[in-house]
């Protein structure tokens, strides 16, 4: 049977009057190193209706505003296949309408560059703000080329203007060469723990007035996200992330969402699928309780 996020009774995951669209995308093709991403999406919702369904901080229960889980996209054969098949089907899917918030599930990271494609022609004025340990700016890289994991911050960066990245502790020469300028919109996990609020205000004033959000989970230091394919040290807090997120929903209109590579451990090791699980939830609260209709 098909898994779907909360396992919801049927009125409340109806796709025609859900707010929350979850889209999983169980792709991995460009990966060269620790692999296991395509097994993220499924291992996130078969951990969902494992969560309490009302938000510990603002009593929110956010799943009354319907959560429909689309049908997997199959993974393609080559990247480029893959990359097309994300962009029409979210074009398909109309997952930008203003009454639906899409929220993908990864998948590896370059499942996220078509989205914000879509996105960023829905959207005048969009930008994106990333979570991840790497900032994935390389122009192209290893058998995916320009579709690559590691490049698709430089794909979100042909199509908008700004990219806030958060949680930065890994970036190549080249990186700095080609986006001498993107150093500015670098928040390292360093400058968190110096000046949080500093960092918020610093995104905030960077961000235009449409956001998309794009989570690495190995954003997160691995002791709070471990199952990921390329854990690096001295990562973001639980917290820093989901403060990060409420101060950025709170101040500007976020139109969408992703959470990729979830690269479950297997066995009993479920901390990272909890972990993005319960991200979901929290990104559907601070959504669901700002755009109250
Ligand atoms: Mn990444």
């Amino acid at each position: 049977m098909k898994k779907t996020f909360l396992e919801l009774e049927p009125e409340l995951c109806n796709p025609e009057t859900a707010y929350f669209h979850i889209l999983p995308i169980p792709y991995e093709g460009t990966v060269c190193f620790g692999k296991g991403t395509d097994e993220g999406p499924d291992a996130i919702l078969a951990v969902s209706d494992q969560m309490e369904y009302i938000d510990e901080e603002t009593l929110y229960p956010f799943y009354k505003r319907g959560v429909f889980t689309c049908d997997p996209i199959p993974a393609a054969e080559t990247p480029r296949e893959e990359m097309e098949r994300i962009e029409e089907t979210v074009r398909r899917l109309d997952l930008f309408r203003p009454d639906r918030f899409p929220i993908a599930l990864g998948g590896e990271h370059s499942v996220s560059g078509p989205i914000i494609r879509v996105a960023s022609e829905k959207y005048d004025d969009l930008s994106v703000l990333q979570f991840d340990a790497h900032s994935d700016l390389r122009d192209a890289f290893g058998p995916g080329g320009r579709d690559s994991h590691a490049s698709v911050m430089a794909r979100a960066l042909d199509c908008v203007e700004t990219v806030v990245q958060v949680g930065i502790r890994s970036f190549s020469e080249e990186d700095l060469e080609r986006f001498p300028k993107q150093v500015e919109n670098f928040l390292t996990p360093t400058m968190l723990e110096d000046d949080f609020d500093g960092c918020a205000e610093h995104a905030l004033t960077r961000l235009s007035k449409n956001v998309y959000i794009t989570v690495d989970m190995d954003a997160f230091d691995p002791a709070v996200a471990p199952g990921v394919g390329t854990p690096e040290p001295g990562g973001l807090s639980w917290r820093q992330v989901v403060r990060f997120i409420q101060a950025v929903v709170a101040a500007k209109n976020v139109v969408g969402a992703d959470v990729v590579e979830t690269a479950p451990l297997g066995g009993r090791h479920l901390v990272t699928e909890f972990a993005a699980a319960r991200l979901v939830a929290k990104i559907m609260t601070a959504v669901g309780r700002k755009k109250a209709f």
